[in-house]
């Protein structure tokens, strides 16, 4: 059977706890749920932290090295630390996973960009049980830019050759693509580059069959061969959509979790990030694809391999 890079992306700074108890939050919750992903079929486990007491989304670096280290003392899934992180976090901040823990992989936002969460806010408003912090955090997000410039991708260029990381760049929309091939035309960026379209924020483009055609005709025209992809829908059913349109048009992966969909069917909440991952893994052996282990998407990404982390 052909393979598929599974991601799962297990908790972040788009969702705030109070939206579902299956969030994880604390250092051994996030451990516990990545090492489960992987055990349903992850290849990557996307991470972020939060704030053990109060579940707000960090860039402790100290909370990030207890997350990698314990994964990795247990499983040899690929750990692919944010360098996004949440808002109100400084380039500085988002990116000191690079240097501190030189990981494989780590996502490489491309753009900056209107980042909206402030209608969850609202539904909240309609009776569910959120901290006031998240009230904020939320609606804060009328006013936020997600900022990633040219001089900040440049900066962020050079950390991931310092630390011999893969970047995994994450294109919100089709300029998205264009940003990354200056930088690939720069030669700040490695070839082939591997590409994660993440549609469906709102402020960017829009989780649809025809975005993601539109997404991929141009990453082809402006990258040729020379690029892999991958697919990652925010919200349900949009996760599952995008999933199903990547296994069809040959994606190297598709990414779930519980950072961008709380839901494991129009009826269900997921309790946990392995169901997300569990339904993944049907869907693509519904197309004759079954998960890549982390050490075939290692030796297909070139990754430089796990004794070489710093953590
Ligand atoms: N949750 C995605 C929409 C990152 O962590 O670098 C954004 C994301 C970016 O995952
Ligand atoms: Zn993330």
């Amino acid at each position: 059977m052909d393979k598929v890079i599974i991601s799962a992306a297990i908790t972040g700074g788009m969702t705030v706890p109070g939206q579902s108890p299956a969030i994880p939050v604390t250092p051994d919750e996030i451990v516990e749920s990545a090492v489960g992903a992987h055990a349903a079929g992850a290849t990557i486990v996307h991470l972020h932290v939060r704030e053990p007491a109060s579940g707000k989304p960090s860039s402790d670096i100290d909370l990030f090295r207890e997350v990698v280290s314990g994964i990795k003392e247990r499983c040899d899934v690929i750990v692919q630390p944010t360098t996004g992180g949440g808002k109100g976090m400084s380039l500085e901040e988002r990116s000191a996973v690079l240097p501190e823990l030189k990981p494989e992989m780590a996502t490489f936002n491309t753009g900056s960009f209107n980042f909206g969460l402030f209608p969850i806010a609202e539904r909240a408003n309609a009776g569910e049980d959120f901290e006031e912090w998240e009230i904020d955090y939320l609606e804060g997000t009328r006013d936020y830019i997600f900022r990633n410039t040219f001089a900040d991708m440049e900066k962020v260029c050079a950390m991931f050759r310092e630390s011999g990381s893969k970047p995994e760049l994450e294109a919100y929309d089709v300029g998205h693509l264009y940003n990354i091939k200056y930088l690939v035309d720069k030669d700040l960026l490695d070839t082939p580059v591997h590409i994660q379209f993440v549609l469906g924020v709102m402020g960017a483009n829009a989780a649809t069959i025809d975005q993601v055609m539109h997404m991929r005709r141009t990453a082809m025209d402006l990258f040729g061969e020379d690029f892999t992809w991958s697919a990652a829908g925010v919200g349900y059913p949009a996760e599952y959509h995008l999933a199903a349109m990547c296994l069809m048009l040959g994606g190297q992966g598709i990414r779930v979790g519980l950072e961008d969909n709380l839901r494991v069917s129009r009826k269900k909440r997921a309790e946990t990030n392995a169901e997300l991952v569990e339904k993944a893994v049907a869907l693509a052996a519904m197309f004759d694809r079954e998960p890549s282990t982390p050490d075939e998407a290692r030796e297909a990404f070139g990754l430089k391999g796990r004794a070489a982390v710093a953590f």
